[in-house]
């Protein structure tokens, strides 16, 4: 069978658990080493208040650019087997992790299945997610605006870069 034509992905990186740092590296190179797929960039790091049940501590977030010829479905199960490397536990839902990898966007797939919503539905609510994310793509269209834009629109208080 032919090879599909790469399409562009992002993933948003979380961590709010133990090594924060250890952990967002170790995802970018899981990322690095995924079949079919190569990592086109990265977004700086950023220290962000945590949305969510109060009494957690600070996360981590970034962003990472993607081509890849995996299909959705495939890509979320490399996601989630790289969460598992990194120790993750799901206990109660916006709690704390070592890791959470989520799929942003898959090309221009809109994907409804009960596994996967695509695009993530709360990417543009959440300035945790989009100020990463802007720095690979402002301009990237989603509904009639760019995340840029979607961005200026949110309360960024609490996000800060920290590092590239
Ligand atoms: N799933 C469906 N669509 C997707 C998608 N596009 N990408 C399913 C990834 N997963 C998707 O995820 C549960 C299931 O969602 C997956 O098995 C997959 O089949 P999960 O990661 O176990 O659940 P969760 O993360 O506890 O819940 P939820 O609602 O996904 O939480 P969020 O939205 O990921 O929020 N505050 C700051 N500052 N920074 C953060 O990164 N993160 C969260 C988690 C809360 N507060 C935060 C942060
Ligand atoms: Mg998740």
């Amino acid at each position: 069978m032919a090879t599909p034509p790469p399409v562009v992905a992002y993933v948003a990186l979380g961590s709010n658990l133990g090594d924060r740092h250890g952990h967002l590296a170790a995802a970018f190179a899981a990322l690095e080493k995924l079949p079919g797929t190569r990592l086109l960039a990265r977004s700086g790091l950023y220290e962000t208040a945590p949305v969510g049940p109060p009494g957690q501590q600070d996360y981590l977030n970034a962003a990472a650019e993607l081509s890849t010829t995996l299909e959705p479905l495939e890509l979320l199960d490399h996601l989630l087997s790289i969460e598992q490397t990194r120790g993750r536990i799901r206990r109660e839902r916006w709690g704390p992790r070592t890791l959470d990898l989520d799929l942003l966007l898959h090309g221009d797939r809109r994907v409804s299945d009960p596994r996967l919503t695509l695009p993530h539905p709360a990417m543009l609510t959440r300035a945790f997610v989009l100020a990463p994310l802007c720095e690979l793509s402002p301009a990237l269209l989603l509904d009639g605006a760019t995340l840029a834009a979607r961005l200026e629109s949110l309360d960024r208080s609490g996000v800060r870069r920290i590092a590239s």
